[in-house]
């Protein structure tokens, strides 16, 4: 399960409903263009948290049936909804996917006993693994390095996606749990996450730039750092672009560039411009080109 997944974008139509040919083409585009070693399906990159339990359904479903075994597949499955969440752990599972990840439950305050129950009510109830979803930034949650062990006690929690730049936090949880996997969730800290000893990358600006992300976290396992920096750089360009034009929107339009029907995001996120489209076009050109 370890190295480098695209955080899944999925293509929607004008009117919302999900474009199943456009997200067939990004998972190809995944396998065959930027090589991943695996997706993660319905994290924050597919506008998950503003989907229909059966669209989040349909999306598992179509994806699994374009993948095969090519690759590895993370089915992110963590909702407020707890019922939910394991209606579609059940889901994913049955479908074949390698593990299962949640994102920690938001919203509300949840105690960190409350936390423990929603994990463990979600991978007890399927034969599968678990990865936590950790991106506090969102969500408002932030676990400590004991919250995480007393998670880790159980078997079937492999691992964390650590989306946070608390980078003392990592390097604690790389020394104390060697044996689970640590994934780093922000793409523009990648560098310094793998030196920390990361086991992989989950990230949304894979879709586009997934061969400069295996290439960072390559060089940097091999000790090569400058090299490794000067791929950080340009991909942080890249990002830096990204970001001030609209994070999801511009991917699309990257992608879309490439001829991949990328199509648009879920209201209530905003559809792109045509500044924001011309401007992906200039980024395509200047970083793929
Ligand atoms: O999109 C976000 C939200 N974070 C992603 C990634 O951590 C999310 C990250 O790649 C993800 O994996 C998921 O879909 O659940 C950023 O987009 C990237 O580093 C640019 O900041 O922050």
């Amino acid at each position: 399960m370890k190295g480098i997944y695209s955080a899944l974008l999925v293509s929607f139509d004008k009117e919302g409903n999900i474009n199943e040919k456009g997200l067939r083409q990004i998972v190809r585009h995944n396998i065959d263009v930027n090589k991943v070693d695996g997706l993660y399906v319905g994290g924050s990159t597919g506008e998950n948290f503003m989907l229909s339990t059966d669209e989040k359904k349909r999306i598992f479903e179509v994806v699994k049936d374009e993948v095969k075994d090519q690759i590895k597949l993370i089915a992110q499955v963590g909702s407020v909804n707890l019922k939910e969440a394991v209606e579609l752990a059940k889901f994913a599972t049955d479908l074949g996917y390698d593990a299962l990840s949640a994102v920690t439950p938001f919203y509300y305050k949840f105690d960190f006993k409350e936390i423990k129950h929603y994990y463990e009510t979600i991978i007890n109830s399927v034969d599968n693994k678990m990865i936590i979803y950790s991106i506090p930034f969102l969500t408002g949650v932030n676990m400590n390095l004991d919250q995480f062990a007393e998670l880790f006690e159980n078997d079937k929690i492999i691992g964390v996606k650590f989306t946070a730049a608390d980078f003392y936090l990592l390097e604690r949880m790389r020394k104390r749990f060697p044996e689970k996997l640590i994934y780093a969730g922000f793409d523009e800290m990648m560098l310094s996450a793998t030196v920390l000893g990361v086991d992989g990358a989950i990230g949304s600006t894979f879709n586009v730039n997934g061969i400069r992300a295996r290439q960072i976290f390559e060089l940097a396992q091999e000790g090569k750092i400058a090299e490794a920096l000067e791929i950080q750089h340009v991909t942080n360009d890249l990002i830096t672009d990204i970001l001030e034009n609209g994070l999801y929107q511009t991917i699309k339009a990257i992608l879309e560039e490439q001829g991949i029907d990328a199509g648009f995001c879920r209201q209530p996120m905003k559809e792109s411009t045509p500044e924001m489209r011309a401007n992906a076009k200039a980024m395509y050109e200047k970083y793929f080109q």
